[in-house]
């Protein structure tokens, strides 16, 4: 896979060299191209962002050199093209599965008020959200959806790790524990000490259904879920 991003903000995106997904980069696992929209502006003070008409606070980001990036990167539009925002249908595991099958993705960032609605109409396929609740700029969503993507991108995981997972859809994960055995008068369940498989793996089970019902009923009740 190939994912661009277009951002007035490149710099923001450097956490994306570090740890899982910096490693699966440098193994070419999937490419990350980083762009900075500044660079298309055809302004001769490089001037990206300019007044809302109507009046009201905050700037908005030009149509201009959004339409010039998003050509020069997808010519040929093979890309999904994503703009992060607000208004989105929000990014759910199913949408993130979907999204990881696609050869091409292009992450539009908008920063200030948002992007000048034209670029919005001619040059994107989709909007994503990543929750309800509004950012300074569409860069920390972007890099929610690099990151959970990638997960399902072959090679990026350790084997195992995303058949466990579909093992438990729909529920919150067990807990966690590793050596020692005792911290600070806490001790790991017994069960996990036995070596015994089968029931290491009913006891896992029964602790996602009762975190679940803890935490996230509706995820049980099929109201959050598709369960
Ligand atoms: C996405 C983008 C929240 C989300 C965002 C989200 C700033 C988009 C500006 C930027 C527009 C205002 N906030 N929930 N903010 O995924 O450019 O909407």
């Amino acid at each position: 896979m190939k994912i661009t991003v277009l951002t007035l903000f490149p710099e923001m995106f450097a956490p994306l060299g570090e740890s899982i997904v910096g490693r699966a980069r440098k193994e070419g696992k999937f490419q990350l191209d980083i762009v900075n929209i500044r660079d298309y502006t055809e302004d001769k003070h490089k001037k990206c962002d300019d007044y809302p008409f109507g009046g009201g606070a905050g700037m908005v980001m030009m149509a201009q050199p959004v339409g010039s990036a998003i050509g020069a990167v997808d010519p040929a539009h093979r890309a999904r093209r994503i703009y992060l925002s607000p208004k989105g249908k929000t990014l759910t595991q199913e949408k993130v599965v979907s999204l990881s099958a696609e050869e091409e993705l292009v992450l539009l960032c908008g920063h200030y008020e948002g992007v000048d609605q034209r670029a919005i109409d001619l040059f994107i396929d989709e909007e994503l959200s990543v929750g309800d609740y509004v950012l300074t700029g569409g860069e920390l969503p972007a890099m929610v959806v690099i990151d959970s993507v990638s997960r399902y991108l072959d090679g990026v995981l350790s084997p195992g790790s995303l058949v466990q997972e579909s093992f438990s859809e729909n529920l919150l994960e067990y807990p966690h524990y590793t050596r020692p055995v005792e911290y600070r008068g806490l001790t790991v369940p017994e069960v996990l000490r036995s070596g015994n498989h089968a029931e290491i793996d009913k006891w896992r089970q029964k602790k996602a259904v009762e975190i679940t019902r803890k935490m996230r009923p509706d995820l049980l009740d099929g109201k959050g879920g598709k369960a």
